[in-house]
C-alpha cells in the first residue's frame, strides 16, 4: 500500500465499487468500528447477515464469525481480513472430540455457543450467543438433558441462573479466563464508586464481585442507562470504544489480566485485523471463507433455530 494512502477513503471507494459491506464485532479496534456499516455482537451480526443486500461481506472479527456469515449468506462472497484470526474457545473444542462427547450422551440435546467451528455446529441442535443463552436454555423443559459447550464458565453461569445441571464441555476463552480478581479488587479500592461489569465467560470468582453480568451488548446497554459514572470492564477491551462513544462523560477502566505482560484483556486474534488488511482484502477479494456445502447446510440448522428462538 503506497505511503500516505487515505485508507478510510480508499476502503469507502472499494466498498462502493464492489457493492461490499463491512461488519465489525465490538472487539475490533476503534478505527475499524468507525468505518463499519454495522457493529454488533455475534447475534446482531448473524441477524444482519440474513438481511443485508451486497455482493461482498467483509467480516471484521474472528474466523467462526466469518463462517457464521457464510453459512447464513452462502450466495455472497465472505471475506475476513486475516484468516489467522482464530478463537481460543473454538479451538478448545475440536469437532472429533466433541463428537465422542455427544455420542457418549445420546439422549441429550446439544447446545453450542456460537464460538465454535462449523464442524461443531453440525453436531449441535441449537446455537446460542451470550446475549440469548439464558433465554434459549430456558426454552427447554426443566428436566431436559442438555449438553452445553464449549465455554465452561458461561455454562456454569447459565446453570446457576437457571437452576439446571447441563453437562459442560471443558473449554474457556483465553481473554476472559485471564482476568485477575486481585487486580480488579485493587482497582475497586482506588475507584470505590466504579461498578464492576463482567462477561459471563469470566471465572466465577470474578462474576461473584460483579455489579452487572452480561454479554457485550447487555453491558453496553447497562452503561448507557446506569447513573454510575465509572465502570471497571471485565470483557475484551474493544467494547470500551462503543461505551465511550455513547457515554463520553463516563469513565471506563479495562479490567487487568493476571499476567499484565501478556495484554490478555485484548484478544490477540481479534486484533490481527487492521485497516491495511481490510483495504487489501477488499482490493484482492481475499482471503475468502469457504465451507463445504454439506457442512454448511448441516451447520445452518442450529443457527436458524437460534434465530427463531431469539
Ligand atoms: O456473542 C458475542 O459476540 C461474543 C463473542 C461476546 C458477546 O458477549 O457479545
Amino acid at each position: 500500500i503506497p505511503e500516505n494512502t487515505d485508507l478510510v477513503a480508499e476502503i469507502a471507494r472499494l466498498k462502493k465499487e464492489k457493492n461490499a459491506v463491512i461488519m465489525a464485532h465490538y472487539y475490533q479496534t476503534g478505527d475499524i468500528q468507525d468505518i463499519a456499516d454495522v457493529i454488533g455482537d455475534s447475534l446482531a451480526l448473524a441477524q444482519w447477515a440474513t438481511k443485508v443486500e451486497a455482493d461482498i461481506i467483509v467480516m471484521c472479527g474472528v474466523h467462526f464469525m466469518g463462517e457464521t456469515v457464510k453459512i447464513l449468506s452462502s450466495e455472497k462472497k465472505v471475506l475476513v481480513p486475516d484468516l489467522n484470526a482464530g478463537c481460543s474457545l473454538a479451538e478448545s473444542c475440536p469437532a472429533d472430540k466433541f463428537e465422542e462427547f455427544v455420542k457418549a450422551h445420546p439422549d441429550h440435546t446439544v447446545i453450542s455457543y456460537v464460538n465454535t467451528t462449523a464442524a461443531v455446529k453440525t453436531l449441535t441442535d441449537v446455537v446460542v450467543t451470550s446475549s440469548n443463552a439464558r433465554k434459549i436454555v430456558d426454552s427447554f423443559p426443566k428436566d431436559a438433558k442438555l449438553i452445553f459447550g464449549p465455554d465452561r464458565n458461561l455454562g456454569n453461569y447459565i446453570n446457576s441462573v437457571t437452576g439446571r445441571s447441563m453437562l459442560l464441555w471443558d473449554g474457556a476463552c483465553h481473554v476472559h479466563e485471564q482476568f485477575s480478581l486481585e487486580k480488579i479488587l485493587l482497582l475497586k479500592k482506588e475507584h470505590p464508586n466504579a461498578l464492576i461489569l463482567a462477561h459471563p465467560e469470566c471465572q466465577s470468582v470474578v462474576l461473584k464481585v460483579a455489579d452487572e453480568i452480561g454479554s457485550t451488548l447487555a453491558l453496553l446497554n447497562f452503561t448507557k442507562t446506569s447513573d454510575a459514572k465509572e465502570f471497571i470492564v471485565a470483557t475484551e477491551s474493544g467494547i470500551i470504544h462503543e461505551m465511550r462513544k455513547y457515554s463520553p462523560d463516563k469513565t471506563f477502566i479495562p479490567a487487568p489480566p493476571i499476567d499484565s505482560t501478556c495484554g490478555c484483556n485484548d484478544c490477540n486474534f481479534m486484533k490481527l485485523n487492521t485497516m491495511e488488511k481490510i483495504y487489501n482484502c477488499l482490493k484482492y477479494e481475499f482471503p475468502e471463507i469457504t465451507i463445504e456445502e454439506s457442512v454448511r447446510v448441516k451447520a445452518e440448522k442450529p443457527i436458524r433455530k437460534m434465530l427463531e428462538l431469539s
